[in-house]
């Protein structure tokens, strides 16, 4: 069925989680719904406060902007507006963004009778957020753990803390996690590359169909995960990714407070039992 005629099909009241039929229509494409009204009431406090900090800061420069987290002393408290308070709001607009976000995928899943695979997925980001911004934060005893809301102060937070736990490489979840991301655009690659070669031959050659993946796959290493399966390892390898990156933060700080190169000593102590610095790498020379 052509996509036109199957979402003239399909755009039925119905499904929603709740408020019955309230906000249950589309504006053009974009089914809105309770979800969505929730999502953009929250950005839009959200950007809206983004934009009073900047005003505060002095600077619409989008790299520029940031909104800070409260300082060390308020630990866990409110703090006052301009010294943290909007970050603290900021945040709750986000959680309350990616959250209504995510069961307005669910209540679309609803509508057309499909499993909860993506919202549960997009969960997973949300999860690997609010690890970052509350959970650590909370279990450490101050709300200046989070990281602040700007382009390049943001990347100085993942600098510095990365740094307070000396070598962060060393952090053996950081290690899976980065595994896993590398591994996920691997077989994204591998997996798009297959498709195009078999859906998108060139003009005038005749389209070939999954068994002409799978043969290919098998003729080269024996073995093909099928057409179903890439794409559950694909969503196995990403939400894995990000479950460690999780592990990998939760564990700097709360669990691990000196540097990720003794977590292996033992290692170390193996291989010699005179040293607890590990590498013999010695530097540029
Ligand atoms: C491609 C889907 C589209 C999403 C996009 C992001 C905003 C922010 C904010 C003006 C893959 C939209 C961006 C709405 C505008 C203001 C105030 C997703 C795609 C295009 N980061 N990070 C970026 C966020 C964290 C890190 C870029 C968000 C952690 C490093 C963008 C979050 C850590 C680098 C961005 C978040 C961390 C980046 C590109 C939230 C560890 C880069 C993102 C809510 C995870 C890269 C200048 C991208 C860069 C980059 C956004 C969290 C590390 C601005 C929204 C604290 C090392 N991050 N980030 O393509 O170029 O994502 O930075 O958690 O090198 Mg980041
Ligand atoms: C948090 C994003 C959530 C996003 C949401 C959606 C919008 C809407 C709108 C587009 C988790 C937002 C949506 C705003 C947009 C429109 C219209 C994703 C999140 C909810 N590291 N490191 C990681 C690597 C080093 C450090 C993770 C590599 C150094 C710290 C990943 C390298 C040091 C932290 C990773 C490297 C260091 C991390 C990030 C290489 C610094 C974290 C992925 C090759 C000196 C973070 C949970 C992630 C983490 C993290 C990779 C190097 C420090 C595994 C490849 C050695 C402090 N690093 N890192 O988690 O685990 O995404 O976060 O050098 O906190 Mg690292």
């Amino acid at each position: 069925m052509a996509l036109l005629s199957f979402e003239r099909k399909y755009r039925v009241r119905g499904g929603t989680l709740i408020g019955g039929d309230l906000f249950d229509y589309w504006v053009g494409p974009l089914y809105v719904g309770f979800f969505g009204v929730a999502a953009a009431m929250f950005a839009g406090l959200g950007t809206a406060l983004i934009l009073y900090g900047a005003a505060l800061q002095g600077t619409f420069n989008p790299f520029l902007i940031t909104i800070n987290p409260p300082p060390l002393e308020y630990g866990l408290s409110f703090a006052p507006l301009k010294e943290g308070g909007l970050w603290q709001i900021i945040t709750f607009c986000a959680l309350g963004a990616f959250g209504a976000w995510a069961l307005r995928e669910v209540e679309i899943c609803r509508k057309l009778g499909i499993g909860y695979h993506i919202p549960v997925a997009f969960s997973f980001a949300i999860f690997a957020y609010f690890a970052l911004v509350v959970i650590r934060p909370v279990l450490l005893g101050a709300w200046a753990h989070g990281f602040p809301y700007g382009i390049f102060t943001h990347l100085d937070w993942v600098s510095t803390t990365g740094y307070t736990y000396g070598n962060f490489h060393y952090n053996p979840a950081h290690m899976l996690g980065i595994t896993f991301f590398f591994t996920t655009t691997f077989a994204l690659g591998l997996h798009g590359s297959a498709i195009l070669s078999a859906t998108n031959p060139g003009k005038g050659k005749e389209v070939r169909m999954p068994e002409h993946e799978d043969t290919f796959f098998r003729d080269l290493m024996g073995y093909s995960i099928s057409p179903l399966g890439i794409h559950r390892l694909g969503l196995f390898l990403a939400l894995s990714a990000v479950v460690f990156s999780i592990v990998c933060i939760l564990i700097s700080g709360p669990y691990w407070t000196q540097s990720f190169e003794s977590w292996w000593e033992p290692l170390w102590l193996l291989v010699d039992p005179g040293t607890s610095t590990p590498s013999p790498y010695p530097g540029p020379m």
